[in-house]
């Protein structure tokens, strides 16, 4: 056998050999007054041998691999058997001898180390020990036959990894940084908590009813179209906006509610500088009595100069929405030439920043707020364009593809 004794325990023949001559095998056959054993120091001392050769004798077997599967479970097997075997395991004789024979005063001490023991054993089992064992490559298999090699029941020169020098320095763990997107999300946020917003998120998988139906979107709207959404089932698809949590979140909490909602949306867009399929967008909601569009003004133009700079003038320019009326659409001053125009606002000093309006009572009704008590504002805009404002990104693609020379800028 390839391990330290026989798959069965070797009879004992001299029951008064001293401790330091015997091996495993005849140890645990003697209950503990017999070797001699008295105190929980020796004890310990004694489970860490038998810890020690079982591991040892895992060790082995590793290092040494099998040649084939069938030779692999058949060590495996021989070897957890040795160990574990009910009736004649190694495990089931120390139980016998030396836990069921101890003394009250040592049975603790005993019971806590076998225990142990039992655990360090479970890595004897059968599938844990074949998942370990490594197959010898084929070639080296064909080999085998070669005089030179030593055949498979030898034992071979066992080649352990040089011992690790513990003095050695640790390896260094660079720290990480918050994607660029995240935190232009989080300065977005930001500002509006500080304005008493709260923030609601929702599902990214819709249904149909939010996304489009109770927002005012009627079926012939081109939004709807297969062209523009990706549909998973004629019911649900993965949302095209956050403007969907405004419906869950009226239902949810009523009114007044301030909210601000980011996350991130799909949209069958061909991946282009400006474009991504994924991208992220923040939505705005607030719903009070008597609010009015110059709350929205007062709000959004306030945002702009807190994340554009305080320089930033803004523009509203009428629009349109299915789910705001009247629907507007923002633009800030150009932050590249002041608004004198440049290439990046097209000549037109403006930069367009942001969808908005004044909520239709069509969807206060579908999240069950009365229009005659409430009123409300919204406002939806795009977090990667955003970000590709503030941090002169030329392409959104950038920020998708995990190019750490790219992300370790920020
Ligand atoms: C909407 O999605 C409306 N739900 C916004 C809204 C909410 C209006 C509440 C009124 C009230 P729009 O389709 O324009 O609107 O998208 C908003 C922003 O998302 C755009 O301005 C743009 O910044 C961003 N966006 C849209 N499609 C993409 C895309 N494929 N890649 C990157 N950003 C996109």
């Amino acid at each position: 056998m390839f391990f330290g004794g026989g798959q069965e325990c070797a009879p004992l023949r001299n029951s008064a050999l001293p401790l330091d001559s015997m091996n495993i095998e005849e140890k645990v056959r003697k209950t503990l007054a017999e070797l001699g054993l008295g105190d929980a120091e020796a004890i310990a001392a004694l489970f860490a041998e038998v810890r020690a050769a079982m591991a040892g004798e895992r060790r082995e077997l590793i290092e040494r691999g099998a040649r084939d599967e069938a030779e692999r479970d058949a060590m495996a097997k021989a070897l957890r058997d040795r160990w574990l075997a009910r009736k004649n395991g190694l495990l089931a004789h120390l139980d016998e001898n030396w836990l069921k024979k101890a003394s009250p005063e040592l049975k603790p001490a005993v019971g806590r180390q076998f225990n142990e023991l039992r655990r360090a054993a479970s890595t004897l089992e059968v599938a844990e020990l074949a998942r370990d064992i490594p197959l010898r490559s084929r070639a080296e298999a064909r080999d085998e036959s070669a005089p030179s090699l030593p055949a498979v029941d030898e034992p071979r020169p066992s080649v352990r990894p040089p011992l690790k020098d513990l003095t050695l320095p640790g390896y260094r763990r660079p720290l990480g940084s918050l994607h660029p997107i995240t935190q232009v999300q989080r300065e977005i946020e930001d500002i509006f908590l500080g304005l008493g917003f709260r923030i609601e998120t929702g599902p990214e998988i819709e249904t149909v009813y939010y996304n489009f139906d109770a927002l005012n979107i009627p079926e012939s709207h081109p939004s709807r179209d297969d062209w523009d959404t990706l549909y998973i089932d004629s019911q649900t698809v993965l949302r095209t906006h956050t403007s969907p949590v405004q419906i869950r979140a009226m239902q949810k909490y009523g009114a007044p509610l301030y909210i601000i909602i980011p996350g991130k949306c799909y949209r069958r867009d061909n991946p282009d500088s400006t474009h991504s399929p994924m991208f992220h967008q923040v939505e705005g909601l607030a719903i009070d009595a008597d609010i009015t569009f110059a709350d929205l003004k007062g709000a959004l133009d306030f945002f702009a100069r807190k994340f554009f700079g305080q320089e930033t003038r803004t523009s509203f320019h009428p629009s349109f929405f299915p789910f705001t009326e009247p629907s507007g659409e923002v633009a800030i001053s150009c932050r590249f030439c002041r608004g004198e125009g440049c290439r990046v606002c097209k000549q037109s000093g403006w930069i367009e920043v942001m969808g908005c309006g004044m909520v239709h009572p069509e969807v206060l009704r579908h999240g069950g707020i009365d229009p005659e008590r409430y009123t409300g504002w919204a406002f939806g805009l795009g977090v990667d364009r955003y970000a590709m404002m503030k941090y002169d990104v030329n392409d959104i693609q950038l920020f998708f593809q995990s190019d750490i020379r790219f992300l370790e800028q920020f």
